[in-house]
């Protein structure tokens, strides 16, 4: 029997590392807007061993797995003390989601969790459920950590176990490891998801994006990306609620949107990443999209590409909730890199590498939506007309060959 277990550790101890220590790749040559990574980040086979299997012979003579790990997906992301580090909602067997850090010293590779989850306080009214955080820091010099917190909707009948009210919970830190928890946010909506700390003052108050609404699932009236102002985060609260992205119909947001991580401060504007929602027959489609805010006034909207800036594919395709993908962190490197942590089909974590430059090429320069197929038709006519001539292409080609339309 000792001998079965210590083959069996072993054996899974050298595979654990094999993932863990796997290089990553860039696809190539990717849309040039960024590139995607040939393997995911994270995954439940990266949870360490001893969080998963009970280490003792004589406990677990077979060496079963006893805590058993179903996802690892929605990252937080930030950069600490020159590593890349990521705070991963991971979800257990029994469905329940906690957080956990990971770190990496490139961002693409070699991510390994820290040998603890993350402990979160409770306020008064236990969380029953906490996921999707996204990590900012603030000029008042603490890092927020904003997430959802989910409790069953206390006024629902007996027989709806699945009536939920969604709000957003708030702790801050200093060093990553002890958290502080504050009063969860207060604002008009009965329900808050996707809510986002702006990382800078705005006239002196904490400015937030946020997501309301009407019920536990659908957006409803409420719907698109929000923003508001609160005096304090210790008792933070929006009374005045403004929705400065909404749902348009036939759109990849048409049927809820929500902010992505706090947004990146660029001399053009702030960039934002978002996720947008449509139903289709198999159910909801998950896209990210981008936008640029006026940097003299958060609200206003002026760059907004048509459509889905990342949407998913190849394996990102299925999992848990397939057809997803979902963004709540990226790291921007002083040398203007950018590492976009998305995770797919609500299962596992990626990378897709960009830069400042390019996220601004692609923001400004990309056609908005003219909402019809006819505009649809115009733009792509236009693109066609500028490629029709190819002799300034070719002219400018230091390769000599003979590119694009012949
Ligand atoms: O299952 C897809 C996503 O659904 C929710 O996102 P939203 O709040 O926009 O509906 C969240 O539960 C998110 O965690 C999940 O990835």
């Amino acid at each position: 029997m000792r001998t079965e277990f210590f083959n069996r550790l072993s054996e899974l101890e050298k595979r654990h590392e094999e993932l863990l220590s796997l290089p990553n790749e860039e696809i190539t040559p990717g849309n040039g807007i960024f590139k995607r990574y040939k393997h995911p980040v994270l995954t439940a086979k990266h949870i360490p061993l001893f969080w998963r299997y009970d280490l003792n012979p004589q406990n677990n003579p077979h060496l079963m797995e006893r805590f058993a790990i179903n996802a690892v997906l929605n990252a937080g992301a930030i950069k600490w003390n020159d590593r890349y580090i990521v705070m991963a909602r991971v979800e257990a067997a029994d469905r329940k989601s906690f957080f956990a850090i990971a770190e990496s010293p490139n961002g693409t590779d070699n991510f390994r969790f820290w040998d603890y989850p993350v402990n979160i306080p409770e306020t008064d009214l236990p969380d029953t459920n906490i996921y999707d955080i996204r990590l900012v820091q603030h000029q008042d010099g603490w890092i927020y950590g904003l997430f959802c917190t989910e409790r069953r909707d206390g006024s629902a009948p007996e027989s709806d176990q699945s009536a939920a009210i969604a709000q957003c919970g708030i702790v801050r830190t200093k060093d990553l490891v002890s958290w502080e928890r504050l009063k969860d946010l207060k604002t008009p909506s009965p329900q808050q998801r996707n809510v986002v700390l702006h990382p800078e003052w705005v006239n002196g108050q904490y400015a937030f994006y946020t997501r309301p609404q009407d019920s536990f699932i659908e957006a409803g009236k409420g719907g698109g990306i929000g923003f508001g102002l609160s005096e304090s985060m210790e008792e933070a609260r929006i009374d005045h609620e403004i929705v400065i992205d909404k749902k348009i119909y036939h759109t990849v947001y048409e049927l809820k949107n929500g902010a992505g991580p706090a947004p990146i401060k660029t001399k053009q504007g702030w960039l934002h990443l978002a996720h947008g929602v449509r139903n289709t027959a198999a159910g909801l489609r998950y896209v990210l999209y981008m936008f640029m805010t006026d940097l003299n006034d958060l609200t206003k909207v002026i760059y907004k590409p048509a459509g889905y800036f990342l949407a998913p594919e190849g394996e990102e395709r299925t999992g848990d909730v397939s057809n997803v993908v979902f963004s709540n962190g990226w790291i921007a490197d002083e040398d203007g890199t950018v590492f976009i942590y998305y995770a797919s089909s609500d299962t596992r974590v990626h990378v897709a590498v960009s830069s400042i430059d390019k996220l601004l090429d692609y923001v400004m320069n990309t056609v908005p939506d003219g909402f019809t197929s006819a505009e649809t038709v115009r733009t792509l006519t236009e693109l066609i007309d500028k490629n029709q001539s190819q002799s300034l292409v070719n002219a400018l080609n230091p390769l000599g060959n003979k590119t694009g339309k012949a």
